[in-house]
């Protein structure tokens, strides 16, 4: 018999929370939001450090179970509530490029993407190392042409002929260099791509402000 779904998501508007979100709204699972502050660092208050002793979001609670990092918690949705479309079987043709576009979303492009938000944005202006962001930048844009090129092509979904929770991750990406205004000299079909998968109403409720 499927578990029953028990779900608390803890989440911060803007944060890679979106993808967990996103794929819940996607997913038809009921869950319920908590909304952490992050407007401080770290995230939330103490209480937070026994749901993510690292005070990071996102964080999933089923039950009494706690799942971190939002690549894995998609992975123990779909695993758990699954079947979904949202999945990509090992049966299927796409199974493999599904697994590395769902990694390479945050694996792949976090070191880069990070490095440039801290160097033009997060850290005071007296911290930030100009070479550093400049190295940042070339970097986060050769992940760029490589997922244009070898990832989003003219395809409408990045594995198989419909959404899956590697469109989540890498979309998710896009949107961060976009807030972080480093997405607007982006391959032009990424950017479609992009206005496409945020064009579903799963995005504007996880991405929504609160
Ligand atoms: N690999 C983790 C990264 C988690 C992470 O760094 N989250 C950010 C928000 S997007 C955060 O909580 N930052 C606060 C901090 O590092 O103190 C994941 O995918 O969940």
């Amino acid at each position: 018999m499927a578990p029953t779904p028990d779900l608390t998501l803890y989440h911060a508007p803007q944060t890679r929370s979106i993808r967990v979100r996103w794929l819940l709204e996607e997913m038809g699972l009921p869950y319920t939001l908590h909304t952490v502050q992050f407007a401080a660092r770290p995230a939330g208050d103490e209480s937070y450090a026994l749901i993510h002793p690292l005070r990071k979001v996102p964080a999933l609670k089923d039950g009494d179970e706690i799942v971190l990092d939002s690549i894995a918690i998609m992975q123990y949705l779909l695993g758990r509530y699954g079947p979904s479309p949202l999945d990509v079987t090992p049966d299927e043709a796409d199974y493999g490029r599904f697994l590395h576009w769902l990694h390479f979303g945050e694996s792949g492009m976090t070191m880069p993407v990070s490095l440039l938000l801290a160097h033009t944005q997060l850290l005071p202006e007296d911290k930030r190392d100009a070479n550093l962001a400049q190295w940042a930048k070339y970097e986060t844009d050769k992940l760029l042409r490589f997922a244009s090129e070898h990832g989003v092509g003219d395809r409408e979904f990045i594995a198989g002929e419909r959404i899956t929770a590697a469109d989540i991750s890498i979309t998710y990406m896009f949107y961060l260099l976009k807030l972080i205004r480093q997405f607007g000299d982006a391959p032009e079909n990424l950017k479609t791509y992009f206005s496409r998968m945020t064009s579903r109403p799963g995005w504007a409720i996880a991405s929504s402000a609160d």
